[in-house]
């Protein structure tokens, strides 16, 4: 009797105005009569929201009625960017959108730049997990994410006088994406204590009890698929007072601003994303937001899961988690908590059960960033889970004793509990225990953390249980979305769109690669691209660039082991040549734009100076006579996701320069070859697949292997450090002043001539330097550039995130998709 009351949403352009206007008129209040940018992107987006909420509802229907078993993809970081131009590209009424817009006088681009960025992420593992769940939902999978709703995500970067400078990124003002579920609550608890008892049977019983409640208050975002009628859920908590907004006993008794306050800690958990992305600083703020969510999650999963009246021994056939690294670690000793506490089950019963529903993905070696809790911090805020990771530990050790008798370091070496003091929690080893299956980013990573940091859990569990998932990346966002008009070509020679979804079939582009019509369109789009920044360049930062110069781009998140220092040390070296060349010589000289962006974390002293080391260059060598169009330096401020998609499709070169080993995958690299760019990399994470798939000859690496990073620290300090001489002149002009006052650059200089170059700056040097040069003979010859570029293209297939998704589901979940009765 409903059905004839169900809604549809627009069909056509006159439909989608007036629904458009409907909604800016009624649900936004406001008159058409001041209707500027922002209130035709409320209406638009609005409009499709309305379509997409439709799907969604249903798609729930369908997964529950399915019954089959849900991924949940566990990260505190998803770095989402825009939804509008997505929510259309994959409801398929861009168009439609467009004349409508047009029709009120508003230019479609200009109406997606008023959509903030959802950047509840650092880097790439944040949008990893975004492009995941791209490709979830285009695939038919039944899965969840989970995240914390943050009131600030990742903070806005502003450059002043060169400096990087923190602006809070409060997003949430206007948010058309999230529907709060005020009905879907649950009550998590910290601190207290345990208190133990037997029962009649004489059963061992533990109560946590006397402790601190926050309640978690869901709120849900529509994650549509391409092509597809599936609309996946992200979960994201945020955090509140327990007793609600008025606390009648404490108001009442002229408590009102005590109350308050605690309303305000209570939400403070909830309030901002930690702007680190390789450094665990043991902060107790940090572990409350790991536990809420943790805990949060798993109550609504188990919660659905009693739902269907299974048995609990069928937990892992309903249920698969991933951990997005360690963060969400806590999840396990929850789960064990859960089981015997809660739903008394035994120990082992339990375990097992644990450990068949967790898989682990690790994305770093860097010992820094190796996460581990103090166990009086835990003690405090989570007794109970402490005995439980302390059983865990003893289970663990008691079976690794039995099995390795002979081994007497082992026990110590991998205990869940470091021995120092205090004593810490080794959160990697809990999740490699707690899971069936843990996993690297790329091959060569994978390959690392079995031979370094888990090489005693390969011993003990064998080799079967680690394996390697190589990242990818959704090509909807990162080729249809930030580059249309590549898209557009490609889909022209492949016979449309599909190719979007089976990324494998690029590979019959290369047939084209000769065709002189198809040559000069893919030439010309990526000028287009090129002009596009360089306005974007002229308007941010008041520098004129010439498109037709070699780009060179390197955009990431600032760190030493991902070397910004060894590239603009490399551009100061170029400089200094510019500057001693001759007229004629003059002329021979590729000219170049090298744009750098990127954030650094706010503590992060050195990543900062590089920063200022940047803008401190730009603005010697931009202003540079002697230098004109043949050298130009850019920082671009607040990288993030919007703003990638204008950078990325306009690169010629882009830079992936990380000491060997220490980079685990890497993304942007895949994003940048299929747009068309080419690479400068050193043998490192991804990059060595794409090696193999692009070939050699279409790629540029240079620099030591990982298997002699070692080796050549320990000779840095035993034997002779022998700087390089060509860097010695960089830094000879540092240290004149040629950038400014030297002394703000010394322990950046210093770190490399008398601390030991740890990222082995000086013995890439040359090599660097070398390749560089390399770039700028190839770069003249267009046409084989061009081919180079086009190859390697249509050799991308094998990175899109569909493909991981695929052996994830495979090889780690054990989940088959659910379609949708019709496509389309
Ligand atoms: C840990 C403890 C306390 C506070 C913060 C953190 C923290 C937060 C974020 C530690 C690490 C991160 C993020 C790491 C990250 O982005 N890693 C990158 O993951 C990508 C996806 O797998 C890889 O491609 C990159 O190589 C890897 O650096």
């Amino acid at each position: 009797a409903w059905k004839k009351f169900s809604a549809k949403g627009f069909e056509t352009k006159d439909e989608f105005e007036a629904e458009a206007v409907r909604h800016i008129e009624t649900t936004l209040a406001r008159s058409l009569f001041n209707c500027d940018e922002f209130a035709a992107y409320a209406g638009t987006a609005l409009a499709f929201r309305d379509r997409l909420v439709i799907e969604w509802n249903k798609t729930q229907q369908r997964h529950t009625f399915a019954d089959q078993k849900r991924v949940y993809y566990l990260s505190l970081e998803f770095l989402m960017g825009r939804a509008l131009d997505n929510a259309m590209l994959n409801v398929g009424m861009k168009d439609i959108a467009k004349d409508g817009l047009a029709d009120l006088g508003f230019r479609m681009e200009d109406v997606i730049a008023q959509e903030r960025d959802a950047a509840l992420g650092n880097g790439g593992l944040g949008r990893l997990a975004a492009c995941f769940l791209d490709s979830l939902a285009t695939l038919n999978y039944p899965a969840w994410g989970y995240a914390l709703r943050y009131r600030y995500g990742i903070f806005r970067q502003e450059i002043v006088d060169g400096y990087q400078v923190e602006v809070p990124d409060y997003w949430l003002d206007f948010n058309p994406w999230e529907f709060p579920r005020h009905d879907v609550t649950v009550d998590v608890q910290f601190y207290g204590n345990v208190r133990k008892y037997q029962d009649q049977s004489g059963k061992q019983i533990s109560v946590w009890e006397n402790g601190e409640i926050v309640t978690a208050v869901a709120y849900d975002a529509p994650i549509p698929g391409n092509a597809t009628k599936t609309t996946n859920n992200l979960r994201l908590w945020s955090s509140k007072a327990s007793h609600g907004e008025f606390d009648f006993t404490k108001f009442n008794s002229g408590e009102y601003e005590q109350s308050v306050a605690d309303q305000q800690r209570a939400e403070t958990i909830s309030a901002v994303l930690y702007p680190n992305d390789s450094l665990d600083r043991g902060k107790e703020l940090r572990l409350k937001q790991q536990y809420f969510w943790c805990a949060a999650s798993l109550f609504d999963i188990v919660r659905r899961f009693k739902k269907s009246k299974k048995a609990w021994k069928d937990f892992p056939n309903q249920v698969a988690i991933q951990l997005n690294d360690t963060h969400p670690t806590l999840a396990i000793p929850e789960l064990q908590r859960i089981l015997i506490d809660q739903e008394g089950l035994e120990w082992d019963e339990a375990w097992a059960i644990v450990q068949a529903t967790f898989g682990y993905t690790n994305h770093t070696v860097l010992p820094e960033a190796l996460e581990k809790w103090s166990v009086p911090l835990l003690q405090h805020l989570l007794p109970r889970h402490l005995q439980i990771i302390y059983d865990i530990n003893l289970q663990f050790l008691q079976y690794v004793e039995r099995n390795f008798p002979k081994d007497r370091d082992m026990l110590g070496r991998v205990s869940i509990i470091e021995e120092s003091q205090p004593k810490m929690v080794r959160m990697a080893y809990l999740a490699v225990i707690g899971s069936h299956k843990v996993n690297g980013v790329a091959e060569l990573h994978s390959d690392l953390i079995k031979t370094t940091i888990f090489k005693d859990f390969v011993k003990i569990y064998g080799p079967d249980k680690f394996t390697n998932v190589t990242n990818g990346i959704t090509p909807r966002r990162w080729l249809h979305q930030a580059n249309p008009r590549l898209s557009e070509l490609i889909a022209s020679k492949l016979g449309g769109f599909e190719y979007l979804n089976d990324l494998t079939t690029l590979h019959k582009l290369e047939a084209f690669v000769d065709d002189k019509e198809f040559r000069k369109e893919f030439q010309e789009i990526k000028y287009a691209n090129k002009v596009r920044l360089s306005q974007y360049i002229k308007e941010k930062n008041g520098v004129a660039v010439n498109p037709a110069a070699l780009f060179d781009i390197q955009v990431k998140r600032m760190h030493e082991y991902k070397r910004q220092q060894l590239n603009i040390f490399g551009v100061i070296h170029r400089y200094l040549e510019i500057k001693d060349m001759t007229p004629e010589e003059k002329k021979k000289v590729q000219p170049r734009v090298s744009i750098f962006g990127g954030k650094a974390a706010p503590g992060y002293w050195m990543a900062k100076t590089v920063i200022h080391l940047i803008n401190q260059v730009g603005k010697v060598v931009n202003a540079d006579k002697d230098v004109g169009d043949l050298l130009k330096v850019i920082f671009l401020e607040d990288y993030n996701v919007s703003k990638a998609e204008i950078i990325i499709p306009a690169s010629d070169i882009s830079e992936h320069i990380s000491t060997a080993g220490t980079e685990a995958s890497g993304t942007s690299n895949m994003k940048f070859v299929l747009n068309g760019g080419l690479i400068i990399g050193t043998c490192d994470g991804a990059n060595i697949e794409i090696t193999r798939e692009v070939g050699e000859e279409n790629i540029f690496l240079f620099g030591n292997l990982s298997e002699d990073v070692e080796d050549l620290r320990h000779a840095h300090y035993y034997e002779e450090f022998n700087l390089d001489p060509m860097l010695d002149r960089v830094f000879t002009a540092i240290r004149e002043g040629v950038f400014g006052d030297a002394g703000q650059f010394s322990a950046l200089v210093d770190g490399i001539v008398d601390h030991g170059d740890y990222y082995l700056v000086s013995d890439d040097f040359k090599s660097y330097v070398d390749t560089q040069r390399l770039i700028d003979e190839a770069y003249k010859k267009q046409d084989e550039w061009l081919t180079k570029t086009i190859t390697s293209v249509s050799r991308m297939g094998f990175f899109s995130s569909d493909r991981c998704i695929d052996e994830y589901a495979e090889m780690i979940w054990n989940v088959e998709p659910v379609k949708p009765q019709t496509n389309g």
